[in-house]
């Protein structure tokens, strides 16, 4: 699915802002379902209150019970549609950016789309149920109920003992370490097309000596008959300049000399973007879409990730959209100042734990050589009843919608199919080798990974052994042997070695980290101050400098700033590993990360990506 953006031939009008609101606390939550709120305005139902989108709902009003809600939330927004959408005949879209978790949405009391799952976009048309001149009213439940089968799972409890649980009283337990956050959680759009229209692109690149490939392919909707609908395609340079063009709906495009995307960790000219520049017409409508492309090569040797191939050493970092009373509500000033924050620590790769991220964030990363680890909403499965048939489906549809929304970043260097799955049960070897397998007939370009977690021995594993790279977390001295950092070295350097030894492929520490309470110092060290996350990280670092010579290709703290999880005695305000605190304050720590990250990625600065820049403009000026 494209990102939906103004062009010349498309016009967005975004349905942000203070939509009516109500939560369903009737038994069971069902009994909006069973009224039909979605027929009549959402105040004639019964109260309403205002809540922002995007934003989750659970912080927003000082309601603890809204806050722990669990169930059917009700969304309604009342819009008029410009009245020359009419006039030209533009197919009209709704689409919602995400919506955590199952959705149903309705336009003037008609059923529009319904979608299982957060994270991902969904859309319908609603060019023949759209009234002009008039008030439209878009209606939107939201379950976020979690179940087995859901993604991530989760379970639901309901004690049957009178004498310690009021009447009506269920819990919602879930396995992964962050909030439930629910709600409309990124934009949502209105949005034009023209009849005829570009419904995907797929850019594949490649690179021959100089020689940049980019093969495209472009999907139309809406024309009566295809040998009708004329192609063209422009490739620009940054500055510009046509450099290759095609006019069929599938093609090769050739750049000499072509500047290549780098990392900014690997070049003084990283991210280089062109521009594919699409336009499809029949006879009565033309459209037009403007697509980044960065030319690249992801490869792996038995040692190395490498891109264009050259060694990338992945100095990072885990991460959530997760900030203060929004939640995970899409938020541009969080989502730039974490691009500054990375860029300022050194930061040159994320993992996107453990959810998709708003489609923003990747072309940022696009244009910032910042590179991504993509990885899906399936955390948290520990239980034999998580790798089920429905599991299955579910899973596959995620991953589905992921590499369609995301195939075109070249930012995005190897999908993540799942963290932390209970990897030892024999369910999930057959499991999760037919996703990875599935992930990989949906993109062969990218390698596929799934992120195994806790101190599980090599041997013992049944799932991660599937995945293209070893991707391990692990917490020594903090999920065991607590407060004993003289174990980091042996434990660590020994877990990694064993991967290596056994599977022969390159292996990223993909999570560790301390907890850390900003502000809190002991000397000796003690677990969560700030002196034991910083001693912590330096007993990571000597394994690490040790192995990057050999097998290791990259380390991702846990984790970027402290954000919000379910409660618990052991853990106060949530999970407070962040380097930053949730206000994006630094901690101690961050220090070291930053002069660590500096110096590594200056001595990686590939001199070889420079010269061929200074190659290819060399030529290009001749
Ligand atoms: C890892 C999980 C991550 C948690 C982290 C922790 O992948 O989501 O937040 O542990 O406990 O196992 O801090």
């Amino acid at each position: 699915m494209l990102y939906t953006k103004e062009t010349e031939s498309r016009e967005v009008k975004e349905l942000g802002g203070l939509w009516k609101f109500r939560a369903d606390n009737s038994d069971g939550s069902k009994l909006g379902f069973e009224e039909s709120w979605h027929i009549r305005p959402l105040s004639e139902t019964g109260e309403v209150i205002d809540m922002p989108v995007p934003s989750s709902f659970n912080d927003i009003t000082q309601d603890r019970k809204l806050r722990d809600f669990v169930g059917c939330v009700w969304y309604e927004k009342n819009f008029i549609p410009p009245k020359h959408w009419k006039m030209v005949k533009q197919r009209i879209f709704i689409k919602f950016e995400s919506a955590h978790y199952h959705s149903t949405a309705w336009l003037n009391g008609q059923h529009i789309v319904s979608h299982e799952g957060g994270h991902l976009p969904f859309q319908a048309e609603v060019t023949r149920l759209i009234q002009f001149g008039s008030v439209n009213r878009i209606t939107v439940a939201i379950n976020n109920t979690l179940t087995p089968e859901t993604l991530p799972p989760g379970t639901i409890k309901y004690p049957r003992n009178p004498n310690k649980y009021p009447k009506g009283y269920f819990a919602q337990n879930y396995f992964m370490d962050f909030f439930n956050y629910a709600g409309i959680h990124r934009p949502v759009k209105l949005h034009t097309t023209p009849n005829l229209y570009i419904d995907d692109i797929t850019v594949v690149t490649n690179v021959t000596k100089a020689t940049g490939v980019v093969d495209y392919v472009i999907h139309v909707k809406g024309s009566g008959c295809s040998s009708m609908v004329s192609y063209k395609i422009r490739l620009l340079d940054a500055d510009g300049h046509e450099v290759a063009i095609g006019q069929t709906a599938s093609g090769q495009l050739l750049v000499p000399n072509a500047n290549l995307w780098w990392p900014y960790t690997m070049s003084d000219h990283p991210a280089y973007l062109y521009t594919l520049k699409v336009r499809v017409e029949d006879k009565t409508s033309f459209d037009v879409y403007d697509l980044p492309v960065g030319i690249r090569t992801v490869k792996l040797n038995k040692t190395k990730f490498l891109i264009n191939d050259k060694p990338f050493y992945f100095l990072g970092i885990g991460k959530h959209e997760d900030a203060d009373i929004r939640g995970r509500g899409f938020d541009y000033p969080i989502m730039v100042k974490d691009i500054n924050l990375m860029k300022w620590l050194g930061i040159n790769s994320f993992r996107t734990n453990h959810y998709p991220y708003a489609e923003e964030i990747l072309d940022l990363c696009d244009e910032h050589g910042i590179v991504v680890i993509d990885e899906s909403t399936a955390v948290g499965m520990k239980k034999a009843e998580n790798f089920g048939d429905i599991s299955f489906y579910n899973h596959i549809s995620v991953m589905e919608e992921l590499v369609s929304r995301d195939k075109n970043h070249p930012s995005v260097v190897m999908w993540s199919v799942a963290n932390e799955p209970n990897s030892t049960l024999a369910v999930a070897g057959p499991y999760m080798k037919n996703i990875i397998k599935y992930t990989k007939l949906l993109d062969s370009t990218r390698p596929v990974t799934l992120v195994t977690g806790g101190d599980l021995k090599a041997r013992f594993d049944q799932a991660a052994k599937y995945g293209d790279v070893i991707c391990m977390n692990t917490y020594y001295s903090w999920y065991g042997d607590d407060g004993h950092l003289d174990v980091i070295y042996k434990q660590a350097e020994a877990n990694l070695r064993e991967w290596f030894d056994m599977y022969q492929r390159p292996v990223i520490q993909a999570e560790y980290g301390a907890g850390c309470i900003a502000g809190f110092h002991t000397d000796p060290p003690v677990m969560f101050s700030e002196e034991y996350q910083e001693e912590f990280l330096k007993e990571y670092f000597r394994v690490f400098d040790e192995l990057r010579r050999e097998f290791l290709v990259g380390e991702m703290v846990w984790v970027f700033a402290d954000f919000m999880t379910h409660q618990s005695t052991k853990l106060a305000g949530g999970n407070t590993k962040g380097i930053l605190t949730r206000q994006r304050q630094p901690k101690s720590v961050a220090k070291i990360i930053k002069q660590r990250y500096h110096q590594i990625g200056n001595s990686t600065t590939a001199e070889s990506a420079d010269q061929t820049y200074c190659q290819s403009k060399c030529k290009n000026a001749n």
